[in-house]
């Protein structure tokens, strides 16, 4: 009957979300993901790919206050340029952001056309949250621009929320696309971001080896047990992938192996 049906429906559409492999795309700053990511969908048209909300980060609306008649005033900030030009005062506000709004994106259900394919669905992201705890907002404690108050708040939510949201939020693999902080420094100041222009060799350095420790050595001083095991796929991006179609090739086959 039609109850029937119905329950049906939703089963089988229960059952492909957790059928949904996850994967994110991981690397330095301006190493290429967001070009990876184009690329990935284009060539997987049956996989999701989402992308990160940078721009979101550049424009918050804000309401300070009322005018004469009671309507709303509103301004727009750019937590990024803020965080960059006063790390110690807004890094945890931008770190807490960044990973919610991450977390928000990963918890979109997948959209029917990936429920409805019959291989395996797969989504993927730039970056995770993961990246923002174990690069990012881990860098910046290190710094001292997160205090160990501000990271002992940051951690004990993260946790939680990676707890409570337990399989959504787990990844089947990762992309590690790995370029010498140098060549990221080149590429940073080809895109010429304005928030980043105060970004130096050093910092690229300083997240480089939170990569390194991350997915290569696989270091678990901090990291969360379960992450050891997640798989990592390196690609060589210091190669000018963005305009040689044979090296993107090679890169979604390797990547189309590894999902098998
Ligand atoms: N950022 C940060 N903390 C985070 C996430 C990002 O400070 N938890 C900053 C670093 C960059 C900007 O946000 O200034 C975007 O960083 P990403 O490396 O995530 O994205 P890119 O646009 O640099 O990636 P790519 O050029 O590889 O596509």
């Amino acid at each position: 009957d039609k109850r029937h049906c119905v329950r049906c429906l939703s089963s089988s559409a229960d059952d492909a979300k957790l059928r949904v492999k996850r994967v994110s795309i991981e690397g330095n700053i301006a190493v290429g993901k967001s070009t990876f990511a184009r690329l990935l969908q284009s060539a997987c048209p049956d996989w999701e790919v989402m992308t990160e909300p940078v721009s979101r980060w550049q424009n918050i609306e804000s309401e300070t206050s009322k005018d004469t008649e009671g309507q709303a005033q509103t301004t727009v900030s750019n937590l990024l340029q803020m965080m960059y030009q006063d790390p110690q005062r807004w890094s945890y506000t931008f770190q807490t952001y960044s990973c919610m709004s991450r977390l928000r994106t990963q918890l979109q259900p997948p959209p029917a056309r990936l429920l409805g394919s019959k291989g395996t669905p797969v989504q993927v992201y730039e970056r995770s949250v993961y990246s923002d705890r174990y690069i990012f907002a881990l860098n910046m404690f290190e710094l001292g621009c997160i205090n160990p108050t501000e990271w002992a708040v940051y951690q004990d939510w993260h946790s939680l929320l990676v707890e409570e949201f337990g399989q959504q939020v787990e990844l089947e693999g990762i992309i590690y696309l790995r370029a010498t902080p140098e060549k990221c420094m080149e590429r940073l100041v080809c895109r010429g971001r304005p928030e980043e222009e105060g970004v130096t060799l050093d910092y690229l350095n300083k997240l480089h080896v939170q990569h390194e420790k991350w997915l290569v050595e696989k270091s678990t001083e901090v990291h969360f047990e379960k992450l050891k095991l997640v798989r990592v796929l390196q690609l060589d991006a210091s190669v000018e992938f963005k305009s040689d179609p044979e090296v993107q090739e090679q890169f979604i086959t390797k990547v189309k192996n590894f999902f098998e």
